[in-house]
């Protein structure tokens, strides 16, 4: 479509270097032709136009002084996207590879997401090039004092409410916190991802595993099947990957790997039992390499390959993106793999998901797969707005409710334009459709 491909131009040509941030938005342009071929007011009012360009980009210095003594400059980013649909929302990112084609890539598919949960959360995403890896506890809290100090005067509770993304969990939410409340001296709801004793939601840490696990059965079910039974393999072991395997195995499936950017391990009797409560503290306390749990359990490691080589029904990526190439697609769907789930954020890449669909096999889209996240820092929100707190049970059925929704919203959304079971258009239509409406009815800003 010529209008689709000339914004796609002008996108790649005003964010010039940022391969990530074109391939998200490559993705949702062409799942909406469709949508303006029927609509094309979302044309005229310019909400396309003005959807690809951020409401606000803010890039920061961040110094601190390491144990050393030695001073140590960072880079810190927060991408306010969209605020059309309620305050910006959008964890904040620690790691090496973070500059702005990354945050922005991501801030930009949280606005699709977030739109999917119901709940009013606009999109945003930030962190910095710091790697927490190997940083003591003192230096990770004068690191995040100082990221904070320059962030503080952007963000607020009905403002911007970041939360955590890869290398930034409880811990630096605390001291990230700790340091906000002391400069605006008010104790407010202003991140979230909270410890329970101070503001936090139960059920919080569990949401993005428990959710994409959810998410995961209702794609089965759609087909009269169910996890019960099911071999999964899974490439992360943080925060994601850890929570999916309690539910998998409550579920009655079998998660059979896990893995790192340098191998993988495999363990065909299942991760249960103590070896799920020895990975729990691997890389969430420990920050530890997924080869200890091999040595621990006296279990073969895999070096220098990822875990889409081993056999399974159900993939599920939860590391990071671009994980999961053409190659990998093509091992999954050749060893008779029936379902992949994006638990990460855009893991496989764009030929890869192609040929996911291709091959009709079932394929959901990071966007509803792990809004789990996302949506129950909204219930976090909520409760701070009430000064409440709900019990674990209370936040555990709103989380599956709302995951049950998204599924129903994203493919009701494929059939109407026509899509079949196509996730990834639906998922992008019905987060978009919501979006757009409220850019619409606010007129041009
Ligand atoms: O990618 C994500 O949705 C997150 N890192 C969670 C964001 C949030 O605000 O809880």
């Amino acid at each position: 479509m010529a209008y689709v491909n000339d914004l796609m131009e002008r996108v790649v040509k005003r964010n010039p270097g940022e391969p990530e941030f074109h391939q998200a938005v490559h993705e949702v342009l062409e799942s909406l032709e469709p949508v303006i071929q029927r609509h094309p007011d979302y044309i005229t009012s310019g909400v396309l136009e003005r959807m690809v360009e951020p409401e606000r980009q803010i890039i920061f210095r961040v110094p601190w002084v390491n144990d050393a003594g030695e001073v140590v400059v960072n880079r810190g980013f927060r991408v306010q996207f969209n605020s059309a649909i309620g305050p910006y929302k959008g964890g904040l990112r620690f790691h090496p590879s973070v500059y702005i084609g990354i945050i922005k890539f991501l801030g930009f598919e949280q606005i699709f997401k977030n739109a999917l949960t119901g709940l009013p959360m606009g999109g945003a995403k930030g962190g910095s090039d710091f790697d927490p890896r190997g940083k003591s506890d003192g230096e990770i809290m004068r690191f995040c004092q100082s990221f904070v100090t320059e962030l503080y005067r952007y963000i607020g509770p009905d403002t911007d409410v970041p939360a955590g993304d890869i290398g930034v969990g409880g811990r630096e939410i605390g001291y990230l916190f700790g340091q906000y409340k002391r400069i605006v001296n008010a104790f407010s709801g202003v991140l979230t991802g909270k410890g329970t004793t101070w503001g936090g939601s139960l059920a919080r840490p569990e949401a993005t595993g428990y959710g994409a696990m959810y998410f995961v059965e209702e794609m089965l079910a759609s087909r009269g099947d169910s996890v019960q039974g099911k071999t999964i393999t899974i490439s992360g072991y943080g925060n994601v990957g850890t929570y999916l395997i309690e539910k998998a195995n409550q579920m009655g499936g079998k998660v059979v790997t896990i893995g790192d950017e340098y191998g993988y391990v495999r363990d065909p009797e299942g991760i249960k039992g103590e070896k799920l409560d020895f990975l729990m503290d691997l890389w969430c306390v420990y920050r530890r390499p997924a080869q200890d749990y091999a040595r621990e359990f006296g279990l073969e490691w895999v070096e220098g390959c990822s875990p889409w080589e081993v056999p399974c029904d159900i993939a599920i990526p939860t590391a990071t993106q671009n994980e999961v190439a053409l190659a990998d697609a093509q091992k999954l769907v050749a060893n008779g793999c029936l379902c992949v789930a994006e638990a990460a954020n855009m893991p496989c890449m764009a030929d890869a998901v192609n040929y996911f669909l291709e091959k009709g096999i079932l394929f959901g889209p990071a966007k509803a797969v792990n809004a789990g996240g996302v949506a129950v820092s909204g219930l976090e929100m909520s409760q701070n707005s009430m000064r409440y707190a709900w019990t674990f049970e209370e936040v555990d059925s709103r989380l599956k409710g709302i995951m049950k929704e998204i599924h129903r919203k994203s493919s009701e959304a494929a059939k109407e334009y026509g899509l079949g079971n196509n996730l990834v258009a639906g998922a992008n239509i019905a987060g978009f459709l919501k979006v757009a409406d409220a850019m619409k009815a606010q007129g041009v800003v």
